[in-house]
């Protein structure tokens, strides 16, 4: 029996975890109380890691799919064979643009996926790699590097006031969850909770119900009453910022008597959380990870929560927004001329002062396939990723896998959209190879990286991520792109520029540096002023609005009241819940146990209002479909308001959105403000 240090990859957190082996079978894991980020700390999902990886349900050899649907195995030399060869045949008919590489959220904690995907995409010449990044997170990176030049996150262990705004990390980080628990408990800081929904972290606090997809809203009338109280940080302000005369002039017209009949909340509850917040010496919002992207005014929303931060100097100092160092790593990208599809459209996703992102606008992929514009999609390769899902509108998602002439699918299970491919290839999970564990700067505000060990075999014939694509490589003429040949030397060779490589190696895990406390004082911020910029120049360059505003959410009883009269009630979707990751464990017994099935969860008045009783199955219903869950009444939901889960193949809230309500600037979907009709099933 062997106990291995590792780290657990099933979300960002990357929590250490011990793991028992008894004659090479992985028997149990266990926290790791001497990670100095998780401290012991596993999740349901990190306790049943053993049923994780030898669930029945794991994809263990290459297979394709037979003409009459069902699926055929084969060897490994088959499946790379007939991928070479339908790949090519794309490439030669279509041109390279033609094949779209989709990579998930499991791309973004296992480095080695996406950057395989990254080598791929580029050795075969398709800029289109359409990532999570065009769903998830990549949008308030884009809205703090445009206005502080360099990411800036929540240093929240140290903040004095928190505002949890569209975040319940107890479902989607529950150890942040757990600490500011703590912190209220030892009267170390002042919560205050904006949500649709009264969790149980807003019962620890001040609790502010707001209309889903009005955030906007409130935050400009925040700053309208900061700046005219006079309770700005005149100081920072004045050597550190550009276009405060201007925000100032323009938040004039966002007064708490504007935005309360738009929010819902009352006038003197705004001005007390915008004079709680700025009287605070360390004021740190924590803005959920998706909820206020994924929203009509998305980038917007990123900017004036920034601009809060901004005027009450709450920037830098422990226990505010600082800057994020990130762990310097190789990049196995090649150049490329090509745009990705949308890149004309949303050019500020595309590229910001000559950094040019890798990703396209996932969201157009339909029409690409479907309509052919702006160029057909003929072939796809999904790793890490389910978007038949996970994605908006997932009949439309269908109908496009189903027109391309070929798809593959990378992935330890057989997922919903590996149920269409034509060659579906077996990746090991991450306890069966070595890879990088590294605890998100961008996230948690550690700069913390571990090596994460195998823990056993590949079982059956999976195989780690980076062999699969250079064997597919290898077989299309592209070898010379992808000479490593074993875990270690990918590792080595990613971590060169790191300096912490032999460290890291050598020891348990590495802080490998220091968070940004006053780095303004010594390095000035990295925008065309070299200040803050309030106003954004490089936005109204590109024809959007230099200071942000607000914008009803595309339908709203507000927006669209006909659409209102027959959907009138607002859906919020895919609060987090502990036993799953997006689309992944419904397969695991233990944990479909804690948490069997959706839920679609309502106030008690708004159900008796629709004739509906709780417990009972309900149609949840847009005009792209409907949708079918059981129905919990809960007097902590706003009323005229349903949640709904994602992820839930058997029940997909996503068969119910839509592609077309696009964010602005970066083309996200609105998954968290949309109106449906709920009744009897
Ligand atoms: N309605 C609605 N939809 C949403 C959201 C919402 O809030 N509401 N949230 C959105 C957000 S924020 C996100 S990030 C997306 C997530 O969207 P996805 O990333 O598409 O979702 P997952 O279901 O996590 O799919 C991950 C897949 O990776 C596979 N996998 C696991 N480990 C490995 C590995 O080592 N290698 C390979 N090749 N595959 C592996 C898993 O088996 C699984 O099939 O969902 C989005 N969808
Ligand atoms: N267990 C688990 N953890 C996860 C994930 C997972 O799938 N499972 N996914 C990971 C990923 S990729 C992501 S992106 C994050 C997601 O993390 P977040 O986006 O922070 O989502 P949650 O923490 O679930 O909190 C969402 C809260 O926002 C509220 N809300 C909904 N609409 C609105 C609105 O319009 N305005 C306001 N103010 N609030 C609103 C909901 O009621 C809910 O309480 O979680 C990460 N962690
Ligand atoms: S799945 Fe759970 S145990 Fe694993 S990293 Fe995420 S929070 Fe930690
Ligand atoms: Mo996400």
């Amino acid at each position: 029996m062997t106990t291995v240090n590792s780290s657990c990859m099933l979300c960002v957190w990357d929590c250490g975890i011990k793991a028992t082996v008894e004659d090479g079978k992985l028997v149990k894991t266990e926290g790791m109380p001497e990670h100095p980020v998780s401290n012991g700390y596993v999740c349901p999902r990190g306790e049943n890691l053993p049923h994780y990886v030898y669930s029945d349900s794991r994809l263990l050899y290459p297979y394709r799919r037979k003409n009459n649907g069902g699926l055929e195995r084969i060897s490994w030399d088959q499946a790379l064979d007939i991928c070479a060869e339908n790949l090519t045949k794309v490439k030669e008919k279509y041109g390279s643009k033609a094949l779209a590489i989709f990579c998930g959220s499991v791309g973004v904690e296992n480095i080695e996926v996406a950057a395989f995907a990254q080598r791929f995409k580029s050795a075969y010449n398709t800029p289109n790699l359409l990532s999570v990044e065009n769903i998830c997170y990549r949008m308030r990176i884009l809205a703090r590097q445009l206005t502080f030049g360099r990411y800036t996150g929540e240093d929240y262990k140290e903040a004095e006031c928190i505002i949890l705004w569209g975040h319940n990390p107890d479902g989607s980080r529950k150890m942040l969850g757990d600490l500011i628990r703590e912190k209220v408990a030892n009267e170390k800081v002042e919560l205050i909770v904006i949500d649709p929904k009264r969790t149980d972290l807003a019962k620890q606090g001040l609790h502010v119900p707001i209309r889903p997809g009005t955030d906007a809203a409130l935050g400009l009338a925040m700053l309208n009453v900061i700046i005219n109280e006079d309770r700005c940080d005149d100081e920072f302000v004045e050597n550190y910022t550009k276009g405060f005369p201007e925000l100032k002039e323009h938040i004039q017209q966002f007064t708490p008597e504007w935005a309360s009949p738009i929010t819902g909340i009352p006038v003197t509850e705004i001005k007390t959380i915008a004079r709680i917040f700025a009287q605070s010496n360390a004021g740190c919002i924590i803005q959920g990870i998706n909820t206020l992207d994924q929203h009509q005014n998305g980038f917007q929303n990123s900017r004036i929560l920034s601009l809060l931060q901004i005027i009450t100097g709450n920037i830098d100092k422990p226990g505010t927004w600082v800057t994020i160092p990130f762990l310097r790593m190789a990049d196995l990208r090649l150049p490329m001329e090509e745009k990705p599809i949308g890149a004309e459209d949303y050019p500020i996703f595309h590229s910001v002062w000559g950094r040019v992102s890798p990703y396209g606008i996932a969201t157009l992929f339909p029409k690409a396939v479907l309509e052919g514009t702006p160029y057909p999609m003929k072939a796809s390769i999904v790793t890490a990723a389910n978007p038949l899902v996970t994605y908006p509108d997932s009949h439309l998602y269908k109908k496009a896998f189903e027109a391309l002439d070929f798809r593959v699918s990378i992935d330890p299970f057989i997922n919903e959209t590996a149920e269409l491919s034509d060659v579906l290839l077996p990746a090991c999970t991450f306890l069966e190879k070595d890879s990088l564990g590294y605890v998100y700067g961008v996230v948690n505000c550690e700069p913390y990286a571990m090596l994460r060990k195998r823990v056993i075999e590949p079982l059956g014939e999976s195989k780690p991520d980076w062999w699969i694509w250079t064997e597919l490589a290898k077989r299309m003429g592209m070898g010379e792109y992808f000479t490593w040949k074993s875990d270690e030397e990918i590792f080595d060779f990613l971590l060169e520029p790191s300096g912490i490589k032999d460290k890291l190696k050598s020891e348990l895990g590495v802080y490998f540096a220091d968070k940004g406390y006053y780095q303004y004082k010594t390095h000035p911020f990295p925008t065309p002023s070299k200040k803050i910029e309030i106003y954004s120049e490089t936005l109204k360059e590109y024809g959007y609005d230099p200071l942000p505003g607000y914008m009803e959410p595309a339908q709203s009883p507000v927006s669209t009241p006909e659409l209102y009269k027959e959907y009138p009630i607002i859906l919020v979707s895919g609060a987090r819940h502990e036993e799953y990751a997006h689309s992944q464990q419904r397969n695991i017994p233990a944990l479909r146990a804690l948490n069997p099935e959706p839920l679609a969860e309502m106030h008690p008045a708004t159900a008796q209002r629709f004739g509906l009783v709780d417990g009972e199955q309900v149609r949840i219903s847009t005009k792209i479909g409907s949708v079918k869950m059981r129905l919990k009444t809960t007097s902590d939901m706003m009323t005229g308001v349903v949640s709904v889960p994602h992820g839930w193949g058997m029940a997909n809230v996503n068969e119910i959105t839509n592609v077309e309500t696009r964010e602005r600037i970066t083309a996200y979907p609105d998954f968290k403000a949309i109106l449906v009709r709920v009744e009897p099933a």
